[in-house]
């Protein structure tokens, strides 16, 4: 099995985040490759390597075929199911229903955020004109991972590392480079803060400052 992902901008692909953090969290070999996206000729290539036309797609070659899973979603049960994952879903049953409803909840939710408030891990923190869905929707995710981690006791959502922290990872940059973090629980903040120090999460971010490549509007 050899693992090629491909990822989009670091500076602000949190779709891209989320699988490179799974594959490092759980310390697999992979290669890694980057599109830059909305330059030229980028939809071309993810056209060419996927049907989503969309980073982060996983490529798993072995001697006879090429197979490429696209969506962040379907590389984190892929991989789940391809090797006893250190840091997957929770070995509980019910823990892991719930740990798979909160990923369900970030693939397809939390839009107002996503879109205000894009992935930029450049950016200088500080505050936007939120609108109010925004922030209901801030106030809701304090109150479910809040939650996660009062039940866990922490330092992770379920106690140990896993793909839901990785799902949740870019909103926790989110809640950082919008200066939004005074607005959550204390257990909230601890954890931010625990999720930043990571030193994968470091790596990204320090790769993604580099960049140079400036994307005015990206929205995920
Ligand atoms: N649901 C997809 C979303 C993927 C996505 O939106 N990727 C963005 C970058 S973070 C992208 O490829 N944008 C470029 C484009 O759509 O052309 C997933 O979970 O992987």
């Amino acid at each position: 099995m050899a693992l090629t992902l491909i990822i989009g901008n670091k500076r602000y692909s949190s779709w891209s985040l989320r699988a490179w953090l799974i594959l490092k969290l759980n310390d697999l070999p992979f290669t890694e490759e980057r599109v830059a996206l909305f330059q030229q000729g980028y939809k071309e290539r993810l056209v060419q390597l996927s049907a989503g036309a969309q980073v982060p797609v996983l490529v798993d070659a072995d001697n006879e075929q090429q197979l490429c899973i696209f969506d962040s979603l379907s590389i984190a049960e892929y991989l789940a199911e391809s090797f006893n994952l250190r840091c997957g879903w929770p070995a509980d049953k019910k823990q892991r229903a719930y740990a798979r409803s909160l990923c369900a909840l970030m693939h397809a939710g939390f839009t107002a955020l996503r879109q205000q408030c894009p992935m930029d891990v450049g950016r200088i923190p500080q505050p936007v004109d939120f609108s109010e869905q925004t922030l209901e929707e801030v106030q809701r995710i304090n109150q479910i991972l809040s939650r996660c981690l009062l039940h866990s006791g922490g330092p992770f959502l379920f106690g140990t590392p896993g793909i839901v922290d990785a799902y949740y990872a870019p909103v926790i940059i989110r809640l950082d480079r919008y200066a939004l973090l005074h607005q959550v629980s204390p257990e909230l903040r601890a954890y931010s803060a625990h999720i930043l120090a990571l030193p994968a999460m470091q790596d990204w971010v320090e790769a993604g400052q580099q960049e140079t490549e400036r994307i005015v509007r990206i929205s995920h």
